[in-house]
């Protein structure tokens, strides 16, 4: 029996295994939502198009399976590209569906017509424009497959809308071989033993894991790795949550905003092991002057991103997972009865005592309350068993700093890009993936008015997030840079007119609260984490307080500002 291009599309999600997409309608995919309602597939109605792509992206980064987007022809698809370009610069799978004019229109400067595969032809691990209905069931297979191997990211599908009304035989391909793309999974087993004799030979070992681990769900063989071994772990925003976050080998973060012992021990090691990280200009500062003293091994899936910003001088290209497994194996074997803890003791002394010198800290005080505090209580609070969405700014760095991320998976962030606006819609998509779990997003008060319209989306469908509002009244973070850097010159960065966020929450039909002494911050937090619908807390938090310890741009990694 012959379908319509719509129906396919449908049929193609189902194969899939895809159970919600994230969207909005218009006259180029009016055909596809004519047929979502007989399909198994839910579609969620957000706000605006950038709620789509960010909650598919939010769906993808909690549950590790592929976000889906859909939305229509010119302004929609336009929409969506800040949160392609935040998918892709944090490795996320998703894929796009947009709306196109009919064949014979395009290129005619057609209503609702913009060139989306040539806009988002650098922020797609790749694009596709349906020509040909017989080529719609295999791009899709293909469009999923490239999402999630290798190194993934969003992968976007363009159709025209006669394609969608076509008719035409379905057939789902079984499997996908495509000649110029074969990502590579397992390591060279060279490699691993080079890495391994370094390993032994090593005094001063440090592992810097990255997001890498986690799209790998390499997670279980990085905790054996570093507890077995006794190696110290520092992370990038990206891979927090792949270490146990409350394991005394963990460092916290690295670089700009990473710890006093992290960036010590980046400064001082022999030997640094590089895991599905990129060497980002947040993470190396000056690059000529980061790990200077170390024997450099870059373990990652995508074979460009080694070499790119700094040099190694062992490549190992593979799935972190396979990589890191097959170092498990190959220590076992060969080195079974090897003393690692008495090998590194020295070293794990040294780096545990610039953690006890200058630990993650800011000055508390009683007649304000510090946006640290928060989040220590919000830690403190969930247990740690919460999953995490920031905004971008001050408030993400806290986030990062102060919560300790115990589990893969739990921390959705735009570190990449840097988008604000991310957390809120993220979260939702987290939400709607684990009805049951307590999902949060740390925001700041400029960051959420950027896609604060979702609230409707959270509302509608029962996605009860809860905000919490770090509310400085700054777009904070370029606040302190203005402050640190530029002679105190707040231009533009003061947000003190803004709404009432607890009368916009109650407006949405969600719930509000407000906070405004130190005393009260727990037992409002506790309070609003058990009511069964989205909430805001809008907490005052003291307006210049700065995030430290910090790198300024460009400088070596041992020159922090420390509190
Ligand atoms: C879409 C977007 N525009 C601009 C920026 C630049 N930027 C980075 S942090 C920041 C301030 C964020 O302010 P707020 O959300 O209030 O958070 P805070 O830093 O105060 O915690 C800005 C404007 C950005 N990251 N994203």
């Amino acid at each position: 029996m012959k379908l319509t291009g719509a129906q396919i599309l449908l049929k193609c999600l189902e194969m899939e295994g895809v159970d919600v997409m994230f969207g909005f309608p218009g006259g180029a995919v009016i055909d596809i939502f004519d047929e979502i309602p007989k399909s198994s597939v839910e579609h969620i109605l957000v706000r605006h198009e950038q709620g789509a792509i960010h909650a598919a992206d939010g769906y993808a980064r909690a549950t590790g399976h592929v976000g889906v987007c859909l939305v229509t022809s010119g302004p929609g698809a336009t929409n969506t590209v800040t949160g392609i370009a935040t998918a892709y610069a944090d490795s996320i799978p998703v894929v796009i569906f947009t709306g196109q004019v009919p064949r014979a229109l395009i290129g005619n400067d057609a209503f609702q017509e913009v060139d989306i595969v040539g806009i988002t032809r650098p922020c797609t691990k790749h694009n596709y424009l349906v020509q040909d209905i017989e080529d719609l069931a295999s791009t899709v297979k293909q469009a999923f497959y490239l999402a999630r191997s290798g190194r993934p990211g969003p992968v976007l599908v363009d159709l025209p809308k006669d394609i969608q009304q076509q008719l035409a035989e379905f057939h789902y391909p079984e499997d996908v071989s495509m000649r110029s793309y074969k990502p590579t999974k397992k390591p060279h087993v060279g490699q691993i033993r080079k890495v391994v004799k370094l390993l032994k030979n090593a005094k001063r070992p440090l592992i810097y894991s990255g997001g890498g681990v986690i799209t790998s769900g390499g997670h279980d063989e990085l905790t054996w790795l570093g507890q077995t071994l006794n190696i110290p772990v520092t992370s990038t925003l990206m891979g927090l949550g792949a270490f146990p976050g409350d394991d005394d080998l963990f460092l916290g973060m690295l670089g700009m905003h990473g710890t006093y012992a992290a960036n010590m021990a980046v400064n001082n090691c022999d030997l640094l092991l590089a895991v599905g990280a990129r060497f980002d200009d947040r993470v190396t500062g000056k690059v000529d002057t980061f790990a200077p003293n170390a024997t450099i091994v870059h373990v990652d899936v995508d074979p460009t991103s080694i070499q790119k910003n700094v040099s190694v001088h062992v490549p190992l290209v593979a799935d972190c997972k396979s990589a890191l497994a097959a170092l498990q194996k190959e220590t076992e074997v060969s080195l079974g009865d090897f003393d690692w803890k008495a090998s590194y003791g020295d070293w794990v002394s040294k780096v545990q005592g610039w953690a006890a010198e200058h630990p993650l800290t800011y000055n508390d005080d009683e007649t304000s309350i510090k946006p640290q505090y928060v989040v220590e209580k919000i830690y403190e609070i969930t247990e740690g068993d919460a999953i995490i969405a920031t905004e971008v700014g001050q408030n993400q760095m806290w986030a990062a700093q102060f919560y300790k991320y115990k589990k893969p998976n739990t921390l959705l962030t735009s570190g990449g890009l840097g988008t604000m606006g991310y957390g809120f819609p993220a979260a939702l998509g987290a939400q709607r993936a684990f009805p049951d779990k307590l999902v949060i997003d740390v925001a700041g008060d400029g960051s959420i008015q950027m896609c604060i319209q979702e609230m409707m989306t959270a509302v509608c469908n029962k996605l009860p997030v809860k905000i919490i509002i770090l509310n400085n009244g700054y777009l904070g973070m370029v606040r302190q840079w203005q402050e640190l850097f530029y002679e105190k010159n707040y231009c533009s960065t003061c947000m003190d007119a803004q709404p009432d966020f607890v009368k916009l929450a109650e407006a949405y039909g969600a719930a509000g609260f407000r906070v405004t002494e130190k005393k009260d911050v727990e037992s409002t937090l506790r309070e609003a984490f058990k009511v069964d619908k989205p909430v805001i807390v809008d907490i005052r938090v003291e307006r210049e307080e700065n995030v430290y310890p910090m790198v300024p741009a460009g400088a070596s990694l041992t020159e922090m500002l420390l509190v």
